[in-house]
């Protein structure tokens, strides 16, 4: 079967290029030979070939597109679940107004997208075990109302105009390039920083709280796999659900014990414990498997051995991600 080959997408856009996706996305695409530009709202010395755009400026977006050539956009910019909730408005209009940009500037010029949705579009009425792929989605975060929204606009591009978008239901993910900043699942990230540090960790969820979660090599195969499969193979077109592992905060802190003895975990649930409770557990992702061939790899001891084999070597390195000042936890 011909697959759509990434190389085809020769001039690539990513927005949001520093984020915890973006920052892996970037390089992990120039590797196999495209060519990227990386945009974001800032600026940011570490990555070449860069430009700042904010999203929810369609000129600006358009201009870029136009110069660059662009052929593909991969859309990642967006405010995730926590600070989604404690700034309502920016939420909304960077989530939808960025995305109805990316979906307007895909239509004129014939371009490629794909856009990250997620378990957040899952709510307290859901089944948490197995959620099929098409089920009740009444989110309880204004994050989660952006996702599902963003899902029904991605589909009308599809069905109504023409356009080649596609989409992922991403878990909480682990990853060391780049802090996460905002979400709900940062703790899972947090937990290695303060483990490398000896630094005791207070997690901001209770230690039961189960919740999905990815490592970011599976990220990024799945979402070249998605973005190579063949678009009659497809039957989706709202956002797929994908699975890697499940894990509850105490069995990560477990397992990161098993390599740092000495690591304390501490609970203390914050609001965001709500947000969790709202989610589900395990994610039923069979018709990915079956339309595009997904299959993860890494499970949760395979992660975390990774995981703190990579992040101890760029803390060595005195690797400081802008984020890491100001990430409490490692104030110990
Ligand atoms: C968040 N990391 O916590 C994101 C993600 C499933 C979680 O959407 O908001």
């Amino acid at each position: 079967m011909f697959k759509t080959n990434i190389l085809n997408s020769k001039r690539i856009l990513v927005t949001g290029a520093g984020g915890q996706i973006g920052s892996d996305l970037v390089p992990f695409l120039r590797q196999r030979g495209a060519q990227v530009l990386a945009t974001g709202r800032h600026p940011n010395p570490d990555t070449t070939n860069y430009e700042i755009v904010d999203v929810t400026n369609y000129q600006r977006l358009q201009t870029v597109v136009e110069q660059y050539a662009i052929d593909t956009i991969y859309h990642l910019a967006g405010i995730l679940s926590a600070r989604g909730e404690n700034h309502p408005e920016d939420c909304w209009r960077v989530n939808i107004d960025g995305l109805r940009n990316v979906l307007d500037l895909a239509k004129r010029y014939r371009l490629r997208v794909f856009w990250p949705s997620s378990i957040a579009v899952f709510g307290s009425q859901t089944p948490r075990f197995n959620t099929p792929q098409t089920t009740i989605l009444t989110p309880s975060t204004l994050y989660g109302i952006t996702k599902v929204t963003g899902e029904l606009l991605c589909q009308y591009a599809v069905q109504k105009l023409g356009v080649d978008v596609r989409s992922l239901r991403l878990p909480g993910i682990i990853s060391h390039r780049a802090l996460p900043g905002g979400g709900t699942t940062d703790f899972a990230v947090e937990m290695f920083y303060a483990a490398l540090q000896n630094c005791p960790y207070t997690c901001f969820v209770k230690s039961e709280t189960r919740l999905p979660m990815m490592y970011i090599p599976d990220v990024m195969e799945a979402i070249l796999q998605l973005m190579q499969a063949d678009a009659k193979a497809l039957t989706v077109h709202t956002s797929y659900n994908l699975m890697a592992m499940s894990f509850s905060a105490a069995e990560l802190a477990a397992e990161i014990r098993r390599h740092q003895p000495n690591f304390i975990c501490r609970y203390q649930p914050d609001f965001r414990q709500t947000i969790a409770d709202s989610w589900p557990a395990v994610i039923d992702d069979t018709q990915a498997r079956q339309d595009w061939g997904w299959q993860p790899t890494y499970d949760l001891p395979t992660m975390v051995q990774d995981m703190l084999t990579r992040l101890s070597a760029r803390l060595e390195d005195s690797y400081q991600p802008n984020s890491l000042e100001t990430l409490e936890v490692l104030s110990c």
